[in-house]
């Protein structure tokens, strides 16, 4: 007989996007202007979601979601240095009572790697003013939106911002340097918790959380390769949460990745490189245990064009959290990366991580068939083994 696993009552289920991946016309950004360099792919009308996201959250609610993650454009809101744009806000405004209307909770990013160009100019976080600048444009998105949202999210991803923009040299804006590494680091930091302490004082009772963006460091039987792997947890996953654990409410965690040091073993892998390892949830999740905040799981997904493994995954991936439930971890939610199929940044587009897949000769959108399964998990708040 098969196992049914059930998700506590209440449990958020949905997909996650970002702004500057989905919604396109989006020119006045440092990504926008690192493509016209030529250094990244054009993003261009994107999934056009900026005028379609009726649409999308239609499908979304058809595969029975109940809540979803977007973010909003700094670019958009502020386009230039300290002057606001209502009609944007009365866009997103609009955005979030749809979602709203279909029944699904927002979870809102208000930073998702990419820089109002205005901003980038002036060094972007490597600026000492950078969390003034941040924590500004927060509060007013937060004054403005916070009828509309009670799940706030500052920052995507600190450490991968700051790893591809300072030591890769991958994404904008292109450097290779410790020094502005660590600067920019510690700003973002300061850029989250005086956010924090914006919100806060706008509205005590919204949730304030950070998305981090953490791997799975294990090892084999070799001593050296255990310190490695204790050391990493802590530099890559824990070292930015422990400066800013006082001023969150939620921790919402991004997983993708688990490096084992010392492997020979090989993995499946997905579109994208990566190796299929469902299991590393669970551990990544029992790890943020030690914050006693609540979590939700922000993004997790593969990309995988044929649609091959994805359902698989998910289904691996959903056991392994429910094992991390039972064993304590307070999750709240899990949300699938991505809905739509987007710019996988400097992959442009031909990364495939939706759920529902977008030809972008003419902006239409076709259901995958992992996404009804995953539907099916969604509506029942349960998983059968
Ligand atoms: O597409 C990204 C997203 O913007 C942040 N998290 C990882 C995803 C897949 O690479």
């Amino acid at each position: 007989m098969k196992d049914k696993r059930t998700f506590p009552e209440g449990f958020y289920w949905g997909a996650a996007s970002a702004s500057y991946q989905v919604e396109g016309g989006i020119e006045n950004c440092d990504w926008a202007k690192g493509s016209r360099d030529g250094k990244v792919p054009v993003c261009g009308k994107a999934c056009d979601h900026y005028n379609r996201y009726e649409e999308d959250f239609d499908m979304a609610k058809s595969l029975g979601h109940n809540a979803t993650r977007i973010s909003i454009e700094w670019a958009r809101i502020e386009p230039e240095e300290g002057k606001f744009d209502m009609a944007e806000i009365e866009h997103y405004k609009k955005v979030l009572e749809s979602i709203h209307d279909r029944g699904m909770m927002p979870f809102v990013t208000l930073w998702h790697f990419t820089l109002p160009q205005w901003f980038a100019d002036q060094g972007g976080f490597e600026n000492k003013k950078s969390p003034e600048f941040f924590a500004r444009y927060c509060e007013f998105v937060v004054k403005n939106l916070g009828d509309y949202c009670r799940h706030w999210v500052t920052i995507n991803e600190p450490l991968v911002y700051t790893n591809n923009g300072y030591i890769r040299k991958f994404w904008p804006p292109f450097k290779r340097s410790l020094r502005l590494y660590n600067k920019v680091f510690n700003n973002l930091v300061r850029a989250h918790i005086r956010a924090y302490e914006k919100i806060k004082n706008l509205d005590i009772a919204c949730e304030v959380g950070i998305v981090k963006d953490n791997f799975y460091w294990h090892a084999n039987w070799n001593p050296f390769n255990k310190i490695a792997a204790l050391f990493m947890g802590w530099w890559w996953n824990r070292r930015f949460l422990n400066k800013i654990k006082q001023s969150v409410d939620s921790i919402g965690l991004n997983y993708y990745f688990h490096k084992k040091f010392g492997d020979t073993a090989t993995y499946e892998k997905s579109d994208m490189g990566w190796d299929l390892y469902p299991e590393g949830l669970y551990h990544t999740l029992r790890e943020l245990k030690q914050y006693n905040k609540p979590l939700f799981v922000a993004e997790a997904g593969i990309a995988d064009e044929k649609d091959f493994y994805r359902e698989d995954y998910i289904r691996d991936m959903l056991y392994w959290m429910h094992v991390a439930i039972e064993r304590g971890a307070v999750v709240r939610g899990f949300l699938y990366w991505s809905l739509l199929d987007n710019y996988e940044w400097a992959h442009g587009f031909g990364k495939r991580f939706g759920l529902i897949e977008i030809d972008y000769e003419n902006q239409k959108r076709t259901i995958r068939k992992s996404a009804l399964a995953y539907r099916d998990i969604c509506k029942s708040n349960s998983l059968h083994t």
